[in-house]
């Protein structure tokens, strides 16, 4: 089972600063904690980070026939972004999306997502243990869908 993290913009930053609101965690002991336990599901995860809307656009792209499911944490794109959307949607991949704060109890403007209605799960406001469950349901949801 083949398996893409999405992070997107600002994420970069994290355990550099706003620890109260996303944790001390690093990008890198976010991935190396998603690589170590996917391997115990039986599965195999890519990481990947981008500030660039297309960029996370064309990642999404090249996983087409390749990749079994998305973990996504579209940062701010998350509220804005409907070529992401449209990119998820266009490759027929199950993907959770996924939050390190609770983006419902923020701002009006991060109530909404352009993402959450086609995802097989959201998940936020666990902090970097949110990539945990979301790993976790979208392992599940495939192997499910596949039988097994
Ligand atoms: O809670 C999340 O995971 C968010 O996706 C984080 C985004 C925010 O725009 C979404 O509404 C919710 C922001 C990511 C910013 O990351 C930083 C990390 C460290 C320091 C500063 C920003």
């Amino acid at each position: 089972m083949q398996l893409l993290a999405l992070h997107g913009p600002n994420l970069n930053l994290l355990g550099t600063r706003e620890p109260g609101l996303y944790g001390s965690s690093s990008l890198e002991q976010i991935n190396a904690e998603l690589r170590s336990r996917a391997t115990q599901l039986g599965a195999s995860v890519d990481c990947f980070q981008s500030n660039h809307e297309g960029a996370l656009v064309d990642r999404i792209h090249l996983g087409r026939g390749a990749v079994d499911g998305i973990l996504i944490n579209a940062g701010a794109y998350t509220h804005t972004s409907i070529a992401i959307r449209d990119a998820l949607l266009a490759v027929e991949i199950p993907y959770v999306e996924l939050h390190l704060s609770n983006t419902h109890a923020r701002e009006p403007f991060r109530h909404h997502s352009t993402l959450a209605d086609r995802a097989v799960g959201v998940i936020c406001g666990f902090g970097a243990t949110s990539y945990q469950l979301a790993l976790e349901g979208l392992v599940q949801h495939l192997r499910r869908a596949a039988g097994r």
